[in-house]
């Protein structure tokens, strides 16, 4: 028999958070008993595939909100772990990770100065590094978004990670991890396009959707040599688009930052809001695209998902084929 029940937390980039614990042990275990049994471990700074030393506390009040209490980054682990879940559950109904009730599990603090993070489909379990020179502990709530949606995508679509399929897996990521961020609506890390703003630690970010170039590297159009890049470039006429659906053309300030979309043939549009372009996302990953959907097939994809989910003929269906037009793919 567990007993669930909330615990305080001091993260790193959220201040105080509630967290749901389970009693257990001398107190409490960090383990989210509302949704799925996720626990969060130490990692012990190894690299190893151990799953590490479960977190554990005495009077369910944990970490320190800063670096020198090792529980304070699992705090903001756990709280994106919860956030994830719910986001999935509430808008979607999908019932964790893999739409069956299980949860995955965390872990924290994996090597020396580790400049990542990643989701492992086979342990379907959550690794953070601490970062180093670049970043800060990558437990920010875009990142844990996009990390648990990349064990979304593997059982749904199941999107390769190459071609355009590659960059249509980062994308989702992106999109998702995202709206993660948005429906946390924590004023600490407020919504925004931007990924891993919160741990750049010379103050930017990693991607930003909006201009997805501006990061040297990505594509903000589509042409038939996007599928060679690498998937975090290639990522980027994914961004571009969802931008587009929902926020439109123009300049705009979203979670205190400033973002300005433009197509990539100078026209404008009017977005539809991200809510409903994150539904069309959403139903064309878990309906019609495969492993090897190219950018023209999932733009199809998605005209079919608005037509189900808005109708023919609807502002949203049209919005959807002048988005893509607008990354220069022809649904
Ligand atoms: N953080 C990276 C990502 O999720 C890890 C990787 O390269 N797969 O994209
Ligand atoms: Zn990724
Ligand atoms: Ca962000």
């Amino acid at each position: 028999l567990v007993k669930t029940d909330t615990g305080t937390g001091n993260s790193l980039y959220l201040g105080s958070v509630s967290l749901t614990t389970t009693a257990g042990g001398d107190g409490w275990n960090l383990v989210d008993g509302d949704r799925g049994g996720h626990a969060t471990y130490d990692a012990n700074n190894s690299e190893s595939d151990a799953k590490g030393t479960l977190f554990t506390d005495a009077d369910n009040t944990w970490g320190d909100g800063t670096t020198s209490d090792r529980q304070s980054a699992a705090v903001d682990a756990a709280y994106g772990a919860a956030k994830t879940w719910d986001y999935y559950l509430d808008t979607f109904g999908r019932n964790g990770i893999a739409d069956d009730g299980q949860a995955a599990y965390s872990r924290v603090h994996y090597g020396n100065s580790y400049e990542n993070a990643f989701w492992d489909d086979s342990c379907f379990c959550m690794t953070y590094g601490d970062g180093g020179s670049t970043f800060k502990p990558l437990v920010a709530l875009d990142v844990a978004g996009h990390e648990m949606t990349h064990g979304v995508t593997a059982n749904s679509a199941g999107l390769d990670y190459s071609g355009d399929a590659g960059g249509l897996n980062e994308s989702t990521s992106d999109v998702f991890g995202t709206m993660v961020e948005f429906s946390a609506n924590d004023a600490n890390d407020p919504g925004d396009y931007l990924i891993g703003e919160t741990i750049a630690k010379d103050g930017t970010w990693l991607r930003r959707m909006d201009d997805p170039s501006a990061d040297g590297g990505s594509v903000n159009c589509y042409d038939s040599s996007t599928g060679d890049l690498d998937p975090h470039y290639s990522s980027g006429v994914g961004n571009h688009l969802f931008y587009l659906l929902a926020e439109g053309t123009g300049a705009k300030t979203i979670g205190g930052k400033a973002h300005d979309g433009e197509t990539c043939d100078g026209t404008s549009l009017t977005g539809i809001g991200r809510d409903a372009a994150a539904a069309i996302w959403y139903r064309a990953l878990t309906t019609y695209w495969t492993s090897t959907t190219t950018y023209p097939e999932a733009a199809d994809g998605q005209v079919q998902a608005a037509k189900d989910l808005y109708g023919a003929g609807s502002t949203e269906c049209e919005a959807t084929v002048s988005a893509w037009s607008g990354v220069d793919v022809t649904p």
